[in-house]
């Protein structure tokens, strides 16, 4: 569960962005010491002729974190000596290129002469810390084949061909066409070989894309921004990036404004990814993760009479036709879905069943909408009664989907039922955490209630 906490009683409350516009932050760490880096443009006046005119000019801003403060010190004396500042810089990504352990930074050069026109020529520049404890460019450039087209723009970094080194990908400003360069270890190749991301992984949005080992297992997943401002967490396992249910998305329930920089970094220390988020106006918001939630999991383990019984995995599914609204599947359905049913994106696990009847076992069944054609209805064997009696016009019975235990007999995790208000007859239905960030920041889904019990 993520907090928005009060800046000025947090590490950033003397970080200032008032001399930059586009502020972004990035976090470093540098010999053990985190450092914030805040990049953006300054707006230098220019005599030219007899009238001032505005030049933007790439700025990195230094705040080494000493005893709990981010506090500003002279770019000029730190490690990062030989970026030379005021350049024309697009972006900037700090990340572990090469596996070693220590972060490497990566900046996009805009060289066009005119400031009204953003597109044009650019270069790459790659810093790793070299053994003198300074930051200095690999020479000659690791990238082979570079298009000074595809420089000077947006940047991210991803591992897109899932080999454990990540990649670079451009993107123009307009969002229109990207390009991505292959992390081969020793250089960066232009490639132009068709890319396997999960939907929702947009690379011509560079911007919303964030590299973050969000659960803590050594390996970068990534984090994206949603046009509704929430971020969504795609886990990364075996070379593969898998969109994971809310209730697994450490990052769940944060909506950020819609133009923020985010960063992510462990600011509290308690190994969980904290966030913090700049808007274009400066404004800056932290987000503390706590743990308090997984103090106490309620796993199957509580009973472990149970965990023979809920054994089947059950995905969720969100119909982008009709973005809130979701279908649960099986796994061979859900082969089903996503060969043929591409509007359905895959959320992840999200829960566990039985397939079997058992002592304590109650049947769901499962209904679709008529109203509304792909969103469905899980009801227990009373409520399916009354449906199949009163509401044959709104619900068409598909048949037994599934066994889990019934709410309040303690025997699995408790799951609640909500009613999503924008589209009446659509359910979605929540655990214990997700059902807590639904409450607080998804007004539209009314809660009805304890729903039934399954595992985790
Ligand atoms: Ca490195
Ligand atoms: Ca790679
Ligand atoms: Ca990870
Ligand atoms: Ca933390």
């Amino acid at each position: 569960m993520l907090e928005n906490k009060d800046i000025s009683q947090t590490p950033f409350a003397e970080v200032s962005t008032g001399r930059l516009s586009f502020p972004a932050p990035h976090f470093i760490e540098i010999d053990g010491q985190s450092v914030l880096l805040i990049t953006g443009r300054s707006e230098v006046p220019l005599l030219v002729g007899d009238q001032f005119i505005t030049v933007f000019s790439g700025e990195i801003e230094y705040y080494p974190l000493v005893e709990g403060e981010y506090v500003e010190a002279e770019l000029e004396e730190s490690p990062l000596q030989d970026i030379e500042n005021g350049r024309r810089i697009v972006d900037f990504t700090v990340a572990d290129f090469n596996n070693d352990d220590i972060d490497d930074i990566i900046n996009s050069i805009n060289l066009t002469e005119s400031d009204r026109d953003p597109l044009g020529s650019g270069t790459i520049e790659y810093y790793q810390l070299n053994s003198n404890g300074l930051y200095q460019p690999l020479a000659p450039s690791p990238f082979t084949n570079l298009n000074q087209e595809d420089a000077g723009q947006l940047q991210t970094a991803l591992d897109v061909n899932g080999d454990g080194l990540l990649d670079l990908v451009f993107a123009t400003v307009e969002g229109d066409s990207s390009t991505i360069y292959l992390n081969n270890g020793d250089t960066f190749e232009l490639s132009t070989a068709e890319v396997n991301l999960p939907e929702g992984i947009d690379l011509s949005n560079p911007r919303v894309i964030y590299s973050v080992d969000g659960d803590n297992d050594g390996d970068p997943d990534l984090v994206v921004k949603q046009e509704d401002n929430s971020l969504a967490f795609f886990r990364y396992q075996d070379g593969q990036y898998t969109a994971v249910a809310e209730s697994e998305n450490p990052f769940a329930g944060v909506n950020v404004v819609e133009t923020n920089q985010l960063a992510f970094s462990d600011t509290d220390g308690d190994t969980d990814i904290d966030l913090l988020a700049i808007e274009d106006n400066g404004n800056i918001s932290y987000y503390e993760n706590s743990l308090e939630e997984n103090d106490n999991p309620p796993t199957e383990d509580d009973d472990p009479n149970t965990d023979s019984l809920l054994d089947t995995s059950i995905n969720r599914f969100q119909n982008m036709d009709i973005p809130g609204t979701y279908l649960y599947a099986g796994e061979s359905e859900s082969e089903a879905i996503r060969e043929d049913f591409p509007d359905f994106t895959e959320e992840g696990l999200a829960f566990k069943v039985a397939v079997e009847s058992g002592e304590d076992l109650i049947p769901l069944y499962r209904f679709q909408s008529n109203t509304t054609p792909g969103t469905y209805l899980y009801a227990g064997e009373s409520e399916r009664i009354n449906i199949n009696d009163n509401f044959t016009e709104e619900f068409t019975e598909e048949g037994l989907a599934f066994y889990v235990y019934g709410a309040g007999t303690g025997q699995g995790n408790t799951f609640y039922r909500f009613q999503n208000e924008n589209k009446p007859g659509t359910y979605l239905f929540a655990g214990e955490a997700e059902r807590e960030s639904i409450l607080a920041d998804f007004p539209n889904f009314i809660e009805e209630g304890a729903a039934f019990e399954v595992g985790v």
